[in-house]
């Protein structure tokens, strides 16, 4: 293994840490133990002598030393690591705590300056299998895949056992145990892969990948969304600005807006089933929600349909509710205040709310 002189003052600080925590506090929370937490009497009694040499300058206070501590171990189980980078992660992380706690530096280099104890070796040793064994890493890193995807789940300890889940739920020891690669594909994303490591009855905090598995071609809906003309003798109707908010189990994942011959294209999804919401924010066409299932990658044709007019408040249907908001606003024309809330309600854009406004509704109703 090979040592950095650096790596050593770090170690060194963070052993006291831990003996000053148990020395003047003792272990008190009875809180589930972190496994630096779980290590610790024993890593106190190892390593006592630099201990004492840390808290005997005088430079540092208990709680700065521990604070350094679980900063240190709260960083590590944050990074995603993999089986070549471990060492290089872990000297990288435990120097850049360790210069943010500038007491407990300070103490470190007062306390053995350039004259590193021999057990420094053996303690950064002990802490480095402390906390990376807790650590599950996955391979390769969270990210964005196109085709396929293979998941190699691996910790730095021999022996350790993984435990995950891919449904959001947390994973444990009673749950789906690893084996091997987990195999994915654009229908599986977006992937969330919650992970623990557990050894000797230690168990990590949760790991948590999100990979996203894009497909190879072109996938995504197509068609066309008109919208019923406001006045019959419309010769070339404008369908324009719908918005078409694609969601996949409540999220939304995509939308666009059709053009103006209605036709729209969302491209970037993945196989899988979504709800497909149609609508016309701030107009009276009623809003319109179809389901689709994209079996697999490629561009799915949406059957080509009209938004209705007549649907005041909004509820995805038209109603005597709407014909008796729109009658609330008979006689309304452009110059007065009120006209801003109410023109929706001019369906035929005559500027003003009359009868034929409602009749033209009438004849969606139930639509
Ligand atoms: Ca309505
Ligand atoms: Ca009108």
């Amino acid at each position: 293994m090979t040592f950095y002189p650096r790596m050593k003052i770090v170690l060194l600080v963070l052993l006291v840490v831990f003996a000053g925590r148990l020395l003047f506090s003792g272990p008190a929370n009875a809180q589930p133990l972190t496994p630096l937490q779980d290590h610790y009497p024993e890593l106190k009694i190892k390593y006592s002598t630099i201990f004492s040499k840390l808290i005997g300058t005088g430079l540092v206070t208990e709680d700065q030393i521990y604070a350094c501590f679980i900063d240190l171990e709260s960083e590590l189980s944050k990074k995603v690591l993999n089986q070549s980078n471990y060492d290089g992660i872990f000297y990288n992380t435990a120097l850049t705590v360790i210069k943010r706690h500038e007491a407990v530096y300070k103490a470190a280099q007062k306390a053995f300056g350039d004259n590193i104890p021999p057990e420094a070796g053996g303690l950064y040793a002990d802490l480095k299998h402390i906390l990376l064994s807790s650590i599950v890493a996955a391979l390769p890193l969270p990210g964005v895949y196109t085709g396929s995807l293979e998941v190699t789940l691996a910790g730095f300890t021999q022996g350790a056992s993984f435990y995950y889940t891919l449904d959001g739920s947390l994973p444990s020891p009673a749950g789906t145990i690893y084996t091997g690669p987990i195999k994915f594909w654009p229908p599986d994303s977006p992937v969330l892969l919650q992970a623990i490591a557990r050894k000797d009855g230690i168990a990590s905090d949760v790991a948590i990948f999100y990979y996203e598995i894009r497909c190879v071609n072109p996938c995504g809906i197509k068609g066309y969304v008109y919208l019923e003309k406001t006045n019959p003798q419309d010769a070339k109707p404008d369908h324009a600005g719908t918005e078409i908010t694609i969601k996949r189990k409540g999220t939304v994942v995509a939308s666009d807006l059709s053009q103006e011959d209605g036709f729209y294209e969302i491209i970037g999804l993945s196989p899988g089933s979504y709800e497909v919401l149609y609508s016309h924010p701030g107009a009276s066409w009623k809003d319109s929600i179809l389901p689709v299932t994209i079996d697999e990658c490629k561009l799915a044709e949406m059957p080509a349909f009209t938004l209705y007019l007549g649907d005041m408040n909004g509820d995805r249907e038209i109603n005597i509710l709407d014909l008796l908001w729109m009658a609330s606003q008979m006689g309304m024309t452009p110059d007065q205040p009120q006209w801003e809330g109410a023109k929706k309600a001019d369906v035929n854009k005559d500027k003003k709310i009359d009868i034929l406004d409602l009749l033209r509704v009438v004849k969606n109703i139930g639509l």
